[in-house]
């Protein structure tokens, strides 16, 4: 069989191995029909309907880490076992970020995600999400524990989801204490804490978290691997993120409303925006009264501003200079982590949503 990935294969290893054995754990409790139901809603509604990104690249991984050369990659094949268990840690990374998400859109005040209403909207939700994104992050390791236990690796898995799930608080953390709600000032913003936030709050768990796991699986994870992959994917994910912000504002059906603006958020575009209008100017003016506030008014004049800054010209620059910068980075990887590499970067490259 010549490998292939899609979708509907990825989700088929998530609804016939991974729901059934995180269900199983919950049966197993005793827990009443009720709460086992809703457990289940709680796993779907969070985790079917992304994009899988992060989730695909572990098996997309795996089977080029498998090789010995670069030139053996082409014929390069999967087996059965080897696509379900890297299916299975790709899942892993899916509902480490379903946990993120449930969490992250409470703390945004969003109102839809992926075309739907954020699960804390959901009839009857509410604040027991906060809950639920504790039980999705906990399933990770119910799920780990089924799978891998007898793994060589499998303590270096653990580590991984601790060490990224650890950083992805933190960058939150900034995030959030660096948008604080009807305390604007701009002055608090800077590129260097941008560049924190976004490695902390995203990158690790998003773009070194899955290739790390297949070179775990594929038993090449050593400190030289690592270290590149570490090298790349940071500023991949940076750029990933920069992407989500630009979007957030300019975005033409991306599932999710935009909030940056009326959450205070120390986003690319405002950070672009306070370099450019300097400390004093009109524009710097009606950035310094509009932004933040939870006014639809006062967001539109906001964007009035980017406008005139033309920073959707400005973004489009950034971009291009961005994926040539990181071509030129992957350039001077071990062949075989170019590949990985170069394939995570296609799929992300000039997103448009
Ligand atoms: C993306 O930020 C970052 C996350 C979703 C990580 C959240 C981390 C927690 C510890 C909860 P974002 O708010 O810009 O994402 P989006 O635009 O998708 O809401
Ligand atoms: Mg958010
Ligand atoms: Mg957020
Ligand atoms: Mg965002």
């Amino acid at each position: 069989m010549s490998y292939t990935n899609s979708r509907e294969k990825f989700e088929q290893v998530f609804r016939e191995t991974v729901v059934p054995a995180i269900m199983e754990d919950v049966k197993k409790t005793g827990i009443d029909q009720k709460a086992y139901d809703w457990l289940e809603q709680a796993v779907l509604h969070n985790t079917i309907g992304g994009k899988y990104n992060r989730g695909m690249t572990v098996p997309d991984s795996l089977r080029i880490l498998k090789c010995n050369t670069a030139e053996e990659i082409k014929d390069a094949d999967l087996t059965e076992d080897e696509y379900k268990l890297s299916s299975i840690l790709g899942w892993c990374t899916e509902l480490l970020q379903a946990m993120f998400l449930v969490a992250d859109d409470i703390m945004d005040a969003s109102i839809t995600r992926r075309g739907h209403p954020c699960w804390y909207r959901m009839e009857g939700v509410g604040m027991v999400a906060i809950n639920d994104s504790f039980i999705l992050g906990a399933v990770i390791f119910n799920v780990l524990k089924r799978f891998f236990r007898q793994e060589s690796y499998y303590v270096d898995l653990l580590e991984l989801f601790h060490e990224t799930s650890f950083q992805t608080e933190l960058g939150q953390l900034l995030d959030l204490i660096t948008a604080p709600e009807d305390k604007v000032h701009l002055d608090n913003f800077n590129l260097n804490k941008y560049s924190f936030i976004v490695r902390y709050k995203t990158a690790y768990y998003s773009f070194y978290l899955p290739v790390a796991l297949a070179m775990y699986q594929a038993g090449v994870a050593t400190e030289q691997n690592l270290k590149e992959a570490m090298t790349v994917l940071i500023p991949l994910g940076e750029y990933f993120q920069v992407q989500d912000d630009f979007l957030d504002c300019f975005g033409v059906d991306i599932g999710k409303i935009g909030t940056d603006i009326q959450d205070n958020k120390c986003g690319w575009l405002i950070n672009k925006a306070l370099e450019i209008v300097g400390k004093d100017s009109e524009h710097r003016k009606i950035l310094d009264e509009n932004y933040g506030k939870k006014d639809a008014e006062c967001e539109k004049k906001v964007k009035a501003v980017y406008n005139e800054l033309k920073l959707e010209q400005i973004y489009h620059d950034y971009e291009k200079a961005k994926v040539e910068e990181l071509e030129a980075l992957i350039k001077q990887c071990s062949p075989l982590n170019q590949e990985v590499f170069n394939k995570f970067l296609s799929k992300i490259a000039y997103r448009k949503k």
